[in-house]
């Protein structure tokens, strides 16, 4: 049910700019001199400050309006033209009404300013499971982003030319020059809207320029949109980090992990095992697109070009790899400025060097807050890592071993749980949660669900979405990757965590890797398979018998209250949501309630 729009490239950039009424059009053609030249032009305005070259060469800050830092997720929607079809998960606005208000936002708003046409590759160029799309933006920020995140240019013109199908995406700041009127720094507009027509496969974005609202090939098209193409298709678009790990034999496995937003994908993308003779290698930290190859496995790859990655937090004990990538022609944004040119945000190193300039220009007042902002980025390409896979950007992809779901949980979730089989899996991948920290709205210890890390990126009911990942196991039979649980925050009683993570997390890749090779075996339990003794050395992690006992601990009793909360939340999806995923959740009850039983028993004889 593809919709192809009745217009070509060049009559819908000229009907835009009779809207939007630039005042000139640029086409970005993708070559270094062209985005050589923006960027200049930005530092020229005052966009951007260039870096210290002696320390970060071709490098550069951007500060944001206070107001526009992150995604606003309540002023994304999804208009498809039923409301049930956008599903209880995601804002809705009837697309014609939306079309109408919005036509008349973007009406003048580029006055004063230009309009870029990126015409962009999710994907090498060319490729099997790559698609094209073309942004119109009035932003240079976001054009010099998309030219780090995306494939851009000339050669993405000659895939439409040839008469591939393509995205169109509209952005502007919405922030009109009146003549004479002197520019900010970072024009946005307190309205904002980033909008999702899905059947006509169209995005809208009017109000900010911060990444994830306005670099429109990410969250909007390669999950957005990209997730109804494969609902339509055939094939996934997920919120998934992909790597490639080599065991000390040089056998190669690929594993996609889902985690939601700030729970240490790019760490784990990037991650340096401890574990001598295993290496983990990156294709990618935020989004894998997965499709059936001609033997019938699934095939993946990492849609984008570079790293859109969270500053804060990022170390040299944390991501040493993030670091050494960061090293040059990065974009920063609202980290903290040093007094020779160079960045700073928290975690970066344990003290705060003197002089710095907070992430508002303002000199830095420990008191009032910190250095950089808790959403700073580095927009950096990823060929720079240096933990790539040298064939990142095959267009083949690589096969898919295993998949990955994870969240922030201080209980319940093992440090490792291997799915029975693929419906297992899905019911797990429905059901992530992250327990709401102090510093969130809501209750504390409250479970806040994100099916699949997907809960703010898909683009249609996720009911459906269930029902799609349902239909695609079945389809693959023998061939379908194995599907894991990973939970690297659990708590001990004194509050404190009880598995180190970070490189450590090597341990359990080589435990998952192991259980796919059908090398070890493992202990059945009503949330899935996890690892025997001696199976994972977890003293050498640094973690006591003790601790590693906790991190496997089931508390059915807390373990069915979860699975009351889950019925609540799955209710929430109504008729639409798939018999499989209720029985499922039946079935873990069943497997809990028969472990109460046996523990009872037990407690019985000891008694007796
Ligand atoms: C991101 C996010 O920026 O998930 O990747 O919010
Ligand atoms: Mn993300």
């Amino acid at each position: 049910m593809t919709t192809t729009l009745p217009r070509t490239l060049e009559a819908w950039v000229e009907e835009q700019t009779e809207l939007l009424q630039p005042d000139g059009i640029v086409w970005v053609d993708g070559s270094r001199a062209q985005l050589n030249g923006l960027l200049r032009a930005m530092v020229d305005s005052g966009q951007l400050t260039q870096l210290n070259p002696e320390h970060r060469p071709y490098s550069f800050l951007a500060r944001s309006d206070p107001d526009d830092v992150a995604r606003v997720e309540s002023r994304t929607f999804v208009c498809s033209k039923n409301e049930a079809d956008a599903g209880p998960t995601n804002n809705w606005r009837e697309p014609t009404e939306l079309k109408a208000e919005m036509t008349e936002l973007f009406r003048g708003a580029m006055r004063g300013r230009t309009l870029y046409v990126v015409p962009f590759s999710m994907g090498p160029v060319g490729g099997p499971l790559s698609r094209i799309g073309v942004q119109l933006t009035d932003s240079p920020y976001v054009v010099a982003s998309m030219s780090i995140m995306t494939r851009v240019g000339d050669d993405v013109l000659s895939r439409i030319a040839a008469g591939d199908s393509w995205v169109p995406a509209l952005h502007s700041v919405g922030a009109p020059l009146e003549p004479g009127q002197q520019d900010v720094a970072w024009p946005s507009n307190p309205t904002k809207y980033i909008a999702h027509f899905p059947e006509s496969r169209e995005i809208w974005s009017f109000g900010s320029a911060y990444g994830g609202n306005a670099i429109l090939a990410k969250k909007s098209f390669a999950l957005r949109i990209a997730s109804v193409m494969a609902r339509d298709e055939g094939w996934l678009a997920e919120h998934m980090l992909l790597i490639r790990v080599t065991d000390p034999g040089g056998r190669r496995f690929h594993i996609a992990a889902a985690f939601p937003s700030a729970c240490g994908k790019t760490n784990f993308a990037m991650l340096r095992s401890t574990i001598p003779g295993w290496t983990v290698e990156t294709l990618g930290d935020d989004i894998t697109w997965i499709a059936r190859g001609d033997d019938g496995r699934l095939r993946a790859i990492n849609p984008e070009a570079g790293f859109f990655g969270v500053a804060p937090g990022t170390g040299p004990a944390t991501n040493p790899t993030a670091v050494d990538t960061i090293w040059g022609n990065t974009i920063f944004t609202n980290v903290a400025l040093r007094e020779d040119g160079d960045v700073w945000w928290e975690g970066l190193t344990d003290t705060a060097p003197k002089g710095l300039t907070d992430w508002q220009g303002r000199p830095w007042n420990p008191a009032a807050g910190p250095a950089a902002h808790p959403n700073a980025r580095f927009t950096v390409p990823a060929s720079q890592c240096p933990s790539i896979a040298p064939d990142w950007d095959d267009p083949a992809g690589v096969p898919l071993d295993a998949i990955l779901f994870g969240g922030r949980r201080a209980s319940n979730v093992p440090l490792v749980a291997q799915a029975r089989d693929w419906q297992h899996g899905v019911f797990l991948g429905a059901t992530i949660a992250s327990e709401r920290t102090a510093a969130a709205e809501g209750t504390v210890g409250e479970l806040r669900r994100d099916p699949f890390a997907m809960l703010p990126f898909c683009g249609y009911n996720m009911a459906d979405y269930f029902g799609h990942w349902l239909e695609l196991g079945e389809s693959l039979g023998a061939e379908a990757p194995a599907i894991f649980q990973v939970n690297w925050f659990r708590k001990g009683s004194d509050g404190s965590f009880l598995w180190p993570g970070f490189g450590e997390n090597g341990r359990v890749l080589t435990w998952i890797i192991q259980r796919i090779t059908g090398e070890i075996g493992a202990a059945d339990t009503p949330v899935g398979l996890v690892p025997t003794p001696n199976t994972i050395d977890h003293l050498a992690a640094g973690v006591s018998a003790r601790d590693w006992e906790a991190l496997f601990d089931l508390d059915v009793n807390s373990l069915l209250d979860e699975a009351d909360d889950t019925e609540r939340f799955l209710d929430g999806f109504g008729e639409r949501l798939p018999a499989e995923v209720r029985a499922q959740l039946a079935d873990l009850r069943r497997r809990l309630e028969t472990r109460l039983g046996v523990e009872a028993a037990s407690l019985q004889r000891a008694v007796a």
